[in-house]
């Protein structure tokens, strides 16, 4: 049978080690030349000449430096299916460099290794072929000892095809970028060396079982533990033994050596087991709050430098992020060793995926073809080969999105046949023949309760949820709260950690930016941090929801909880202020209290900590610290705010009442200041999550034309103060609104209460329910009393906190790579937009409002495809709402929960309006 897929001329897979054997890195320039098709003539000689060729660096996605483009798809293949073949159409690059061996390295064995070749390179040296990498993110090497002049000058060859019988099976949600995107490097392989290494480091109370796999006669030595030439292949028990978890990463330094290498090694206790249906970590449940992480970066394409994953990891840390899937193939096997020392669970997935094959109903999906075995099994071994060592590894993944068929049995035969201790993760096989976890993508919270609450059954876990595409996601807390009701539902993992955007200038490109044929626009844009790995406000979100001290306000008192799994409440500090109306009064430092996991106790609240005195509304905010992050936070309200007047007393006189002067029933000036508006307005531009999914919502409200309401005034009626009323309602339709602005003003301000009835059968929830009005440009200062201090809407607001903030209109803004609604500002009490001069509006809720300021309007935002289509204009559109409909994340997922959509129903708003 033809095996179809795999690699050739590889040597026998092994763990990714660090070595004290001679090596040489390859990086750097090469020289590149770029074909349209694969048969692109002779290169590989030594002698070619290829002084007429361009240089290119290695490690390299060729797209990202001018070769040809990226493309983007979701699931369909760019190219027919016709497994194995692909079309003629095959872009193919060459990469020759020449590199000085050593002469000293005259009789030793030489490998050359190859991390990550995208799609299928075929290897020379010197003008001899050693073989083909084939898997691309997987670890290729090849003895290349015959080949190998040491002393001279080498020439190493690579023919790298962008498609080959193995794309059918890396059909991943990403750009297609083709090129040599990781390492290269030739490596000694000394005689009597070590090849390999297996470490197994069990933990169980309080005691460490080592045993280290090597070759025989290799000595072990940890330290850290006495261990000093010790025997290899024998178990060792140790006390005294500091366990590794997430939480509290301990790494053990040791060495594995015999008189002809050393190799180093990090090693973490750990016993990882299924027990009575619950996935443990040294006894105790695991809790997943993961992250799913692609290799991605915006100008390098599936190079990622370290110190930028690095500072992703720092990142995800400071948002209580312990665990990544790597979605959906192997992560580059640095990243590995970096979530040993800091501490993240890691599911290790395999280089495979054929979703694309659904299209055409699983018709020859490699998952089910005999001709297909060999590649998958020597994929999946070389995943567990290479990244066996690490604690931090807690599964293996079959892969992604691949439909069911016998060869997933033969995947997870080799998995636990390699490594017998990790248990297998597969979320496309329903029955879960070949796995030791229930996986399951995006269900909701209705399916999570029922698996929740069955009988039996194996460990649960969301492998991806939270579609975390554009604003949102929303639904996290409902999420964490089932996770913390059932014991079985051991968490999840947000989909997905980075916006793969590719800058162009100064924003961001996404799929048909390149004139693709075929692509899936912007669902390459679905991660809590934008291309450039700056926070959305979608990781706040998840930092305050997945925070392990939990501060919450229950009555009159304030608990706290040990959320960790494994540590207790010693070392934490928990600051406190007292503030009134949103101004500092009085703060303090407390230690926490030394609660085990999972305990909760009421705060004795410290001295000093009560309302002063007097009337505002008094808030005492609690923040938890620990080792200089942010491990909590939470607040108590003390004091309500007692009812702010409505502005009275002033009768409407020729245009006028108070400081307000209206034409035509609208307000047009207050004060001094300008203005146009507040008319009723139910319209946001669109999220992703409104657009995209089973039932998008935005079509629903384009049909019932809520984004082209029309007003009517019906009547204006003065006296005492200003009522207006007015029927606002979309072309072609009997149904509408009506709204009625009831005008009161003192010498000082305007009171606006408005009230709003739909008329008809309204069977849509609203975009929004309140009134935009337009300011002058000049007041670009905002400050404000209510949440904050960053953007915040109904169902993902955890992270919003109540206190007075300053910002600008431009600083408000939320630069989602597809525009759409952001920036909201939830429960304001105040607002103030100034100009330089201090001149501006003042905004009183009764009691509160949601706050949104762009220079732009809602039309224009709805209209613009990328960040640069957005113009500021001359104005300030302010939107101050009762109320939106929530975020969700149906992009892919559930839509807001019911308690979160914004019905059709009658509302109220109540504002107070002053110039300064
Ligand atoms: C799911 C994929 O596993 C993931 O790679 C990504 O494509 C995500 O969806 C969407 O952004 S598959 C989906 C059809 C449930």
């Amino acid at each position: 049978m033809t095996a179809l897929g795999r690699p050739e001329g590889t040597v026998r897979p092994r763990a990714a080690l660090h070595t004290d054997a001679p090596s040489i890195d390859l990086s750097g320039a090469w020289r590149f030349r770029l074909s349209p098709t694969a048969d692109a003539g002779d290169f590989w000689a030594a002698d070619f000449d290829d002084s007429a060729w361009d240089t290119l660096p290695v490690p390299s996605s060729w797209p990202m430096h001018g070769y040809g483009r990226p493309a983007y798809t979701n699931i369909t293949y760019p190219f027919p299916l016709d497994p194995p073949h692909v079309p003629t159409e095959n872009p193919t690059g060459d990469h020759r460099r020449v590199v000085d061996v050593p002469a000293g390295w005259a009789g030793e064995r030489v490998l050359l290794r190859f991390e990550g070749v995208d799609s299928l390179g075929r290897i020379w040296v010197n003008g001899a072929e050693v073989g083909f990498t084939q898997g691309s993110r997987l670890t290729h090497e090849f003895d290349v000892t015959a080949h190998l002049r040491p002393g001279e000058s080498n020439v190493v060859a690579v023919r790298v095809h962008q498609w080959s019988a193995g794309s059918y099976l890396e059909d991943q949600d990403m750009w297609w970028l083709p090129g040599i995107f990781r390492g290269v490097t030739l490596e000694v392989r000394p005689a009597g060396g070590i090849d390999d290494v297996f470490v197994h480091a069990a933990f169980d109370g309080g005691r460490g079982t080592l045993r280290v796999d090597a070759p025989a006669g290799a000595r072990l030595s940890v330290p850290g533990l006495g261990l000093r030439d010790a025997a290899v292949n024998t178990d060792h028990l140790l006390d005294g033994v500091a366990p590794w978890t997430p939480e509290t990463p301990t790494l053990y330094d040791a060495t594995v050596s015999t008189d002809a290498e050393t190799v180093s090694l990090r090693i973490g206790f750990r016993t990882v087991a299924v027990v009575d249906g619950i996935l443990t970590a040294n006894g105790r449940r695991i809790f997943f709050r993961g992250v799913n992480r692609h290799e991605f970066h915006p100008d390098l394409g599936r190079v990622v430098p370290l110190e930028v994953v690095r500072a992703e990891l720092a990142l995800m840390k400071a948002h209580h992020v312990n665990a990544i899937r790597t979605s959906h193939y192997p992560p580059h096997a640095a990243l590995l060793d970096l979530c040993d020392e800091l501490g993240f669970w890691v599911i290790v997935e395999n280089d495979y995926e054929t979703h694309g094959f659904e299209q055409n109903g699983w018709r020859n999906n490699p998952t089910d073809d005999p001709r297909w075995t060999d590649a998958l099994v020597d994929r999946m071994r070389r995943t567990v080969e290479r990244d066996k060592n690490h604690p931090c590894v807690v599964m293996w993944s079959l892969g992604n999105e691949a439909g069911v068929g016998r060869n997933l049995a033969s995947m997870a035969t080799v998995a636990r046949e390699v490594d017998p201790d990790r248990p297998l993760h597969y979320e496309g096989d329903r029955s879960c023949a070949h796995t030791d976890v229930h996986s399951r993508m995006y269900a909701t919270p209705d399916e999570v309760a029922e698996i929740g609450a069955a009988a039996g059954g194996l460990p649960f876990v969301l492998c991806e949820y939270a579609h975390a595409m554009g604003n949102g996601p929303g639904l996290l807390t409902t999420y964490r709260e089932l996770f913390e009701r059932y014991p079985r539902c051991q968490g999840g993992f947000v989909w997905e950690w980075l916006d793969h955007g590719i800058r162009r200038g100064n924003q961001f490109a996404y799929g048909g930016d390149f004139g693709e044929p075929v692509h899936d626009g912007n669902f390459v844009i679905d991660g809590l941090v934008f291309p450039d790995r700056t926070p959305s406000p979608g990781l706040a979100e998840v930092g305050a929801v997945f925070a392990p001290v939990r501060l919450v306000a229950d009555g009159d008192t304030l608990t706290v909880r040990n959320g960790y799994d494994h540590r207790d409440l010693t070392g934490v500090t928990l600051e406190w202020t007292l503030a009134v109306d949103g101004a500092p009064v009085a703060t303090g430092t407390e230690p926490a209290p030394p609660l085990a996991p999972g305990e909760s106790a009421a705060l004795s609240l410290p001295n000093g900590a009560v309302a002063p005195p007097g009337a505002g509304e008094a808030w005492l905010t609690v923040t938890a610290l620990a080792g200089g992050l942010r491990v909590g936070a939470g607040q108590l309200r003390l004091r309500e705010a007692a009812p702010r007047p409505r502005r009275s007393g002033r009768r409407f006189a020729g245009d006028t009442l108070g400081p307000a002067v209206f034409r035509a029933g609208e307000l047009v000036a207050l004060g001094g200041l300008a203005l146009r508006g507040p008319r009723l307005d139910l319209w946001r531009a669109p999220i992703d999550n409104d657009i995209f999914g089973r039932d998008p919502v935005a079509e629903r409200w384009r049909a019932a034309g809520l984004h082209r309401l029309t007003h009517r005034v019906v009547s204006v009626a003065s006296g005492e103060g200003l009522t207006v009323t007015s029927r606002v309602a979309p072309a072609g339709s009997d149904r509408a609104f009506e709204a009625t602005y009831t005008w009161t003003a003192d010498d000082d301000a305007v009171t606006l209460a408005l009230h709003v009835e739909p008329t008809g059968d309204w069977d849509v929830p609203l975009p929004r329910a309140g009134v935009a009005l337009a300011i002058p440009g000049r007041c670009g200062r905002v400050e404000w009393f209510g949440g904050g201090p960053g953007e915040a809407y109904v169902d993902s607001d955890t992270a919003a906190l109540v206190g007075r903030y300053e910002s600008t209109v431009d600083a408000l803004q939320t630069p989602y790579v597809r525009p759409q609604e952001n920036g909201n500002r939830t429960k304001v009490r105040r607002a103030v937009l100034t100009d330089p001069a201090g001149a501006g509006l003042e905004l009183l809720g009764h009691p509160t409002f949601e706050l949104t300021a762009r220079r732009w309007s809602t039309a224009e935002l709805t209209a613009a495809r990328h960040t640069d289509d957005l113009v500021p204009g001359r104005d300030i559109h302010l939107h101050l709402d009762a109320g939106h409909h929530g975020l969700g994340t149906a992009a892919c997922g559930p839509p807001p929960a019911p308690e979160a959509w914004l019905k059709a129903e009658p509302f109220d708003l109540v504002i107070t309006f002053r110039a300064l």
